[in-house]
């Protein structure tokens, strides 16, 4: 059977933030600060090719609680870990100094002292619901929230249009990990009810109303639960190859090569792999016009087959799923799903699947027994409508 998403019986996540802070620091904190991780509609990998993407909130968040340091310092502890981290300005300043989860924090220090902003020291607590390495954005819910807690005890001048950008360099040149804007931007400038259309060159962003209920719809959520097999380097890859393309076609990214050139810029291509490569993107991009194009007529349920045909193409063309969530994928449109793909970076992580209210039980059933027939492990499942984005409590 499929189990929960988010741990049973662990406590509300403010409270257990909260409980963290006057156990390591013997005091209140200031304040509380949530951020939500995401799933994405649809538009997947299109960010860094300065495409669109479709993402929204999750009810699941991480949960910051600070209060200014002594000695302009940062100590942050985590439930993850019940060790806390401290770090100064020299090492905030040297990216990779700190590392593992802390280095989201550290990170957030970082591009915020670089965007010449002055940083107070702070204490930090921090629980979340949001699972780690299941592909749901937790580390862009930490960065986002640390951001959102670090900007209000000092009282900084900078209005939340630049923060997905910050958060984004945090992760990108002090993490070291190359991803785009989405992740960021959606917990960031998500807003309750609505999935967030947004233009990865621009920036511009419009809120696209996306009410199951009055659908009779629900998202699905399934965890794959797979091991994450290379996905960094991966992923990296994944983003060289479309660099090239571009560079190859003379354009500034594969967002400049309209759907109807498609056929000629792939005869361009002297390679199969790339031309799969820069099929996916240019069709996804197309994918999330026409996905926004029903849901403003409020067709919500005939987005199915967008998200289904999404999928075909990250698992044909771009290469990047794996056993796990094609059979979670087939198992929910066989069980009654009008559509299904993976969302997120790939090689594991999470599907989401746009379901009847009453047959979410059913699907989710018939994944977990697709998966114990071929051996996997159990998924975990969770219905979801989007949610706010960052915000102190
Ligand atoms: C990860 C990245 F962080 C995003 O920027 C995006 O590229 C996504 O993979 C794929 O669409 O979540």
């Amino acid at each position: 059977m499929s189990t929960a998403i988010v741990g049973e019986g662990r406590g509300d996540v403010a409270d257990r933030a909260t409980a963290g802070f006057r156990q390591r620091y013997g005091t209140e904190p200031a304040g509380r600060w949530a951020a939500p991780g995401r799933v994405n509609l649809i538009g997947e990998h299109t960010d860094y090719n300065d495409g669109f993407v479709l993402p929204f909130a999750l009810p699941l968040r991480t949960v910051v609680a600070a209060a200014p340091g002594p000695d302009g310092r940062w100590t942050v502890w985590s439930e993850l870990d019940d060790e806390p981290v401290e770090f100064g300005a020299e090492a905030a300043d040297e990216p990779g100094r700190v590392d593992g989860w802390a280095a989201y924090v550290a990170g957030v220090v970082w591009a915020l002292r670089a965007a010449g902003l002055d940083v107070p020291g702070a204490r930090l607590a921090i629980a979340s619901d949001v699972p780690v390495g299941s592909g749901l954005s937790s580390s862009a819910a930490i960065e986002s929230a640390v951001l959102a807690a670090l900007v209000d005890l000092g009282g900084l001048d900078l209005p939340t249009e630049r923060w997905p950008r910050l958060a984004q360099r945090a992760e990108n040149d002090y993490v070291g990990a190359p991803t785009g804007i989405m992740d960021q931007s959606a917990v960031i400038r998500g807003v309750q009810g609505h999935a967030l259309f947004l233009d990865c060159r621009t920036e511009e962003v419009e809120q696209i109303p996306f009410d199951l209920d009055a659908a009779g719809l629900a998202v699905l959520v399934v965890d794959s639960r797979a091991p994450h097999r290379h996905a960094d380097g991966e992923y990296a890859a994944r983003r060289r190859s479309c660099e090239r393309a571009a560079a190859t076609l003379g354009v500034a990214a594969l967002r400049d090569v309209p759907t109807a050139d498609l056929d000629a810029a792939l005869a361009r291509l002297d390679d199969e792999e790339t031309r799969r490569r820069v099929r996916h993107v240019v069709t996804e991009d197309q994918r999330v016009l026409d996905t926004v194009a029903l849901l403003r007529a409020g067709r919500v349920r005939d987005i199915g087959p967008l998200l289904t045909a999404s999928h075909a193409s990250m698992r044909d063309d771009f290469e990047i799923t794996v056993p796990e969530v094609d059979t979670a994928v087939e198992a929910a449109l066989t069980a009654g799903a009008h559509g299904a793909r993976m969302t997120g970076g790939g090689f594991g992580g999470c599907v989401l699947a746009l379901v009847d209210v009453d047959a979410a039980d059913t699907v989710a059933r018939a994944v977990a027994d697709a998966y114990a027939e071929r051996g996997f492990a159990a998924p975990g499942t969770l219905t979801v409508q989007p949610a706010g984005g960052v915000t102190r409590m």
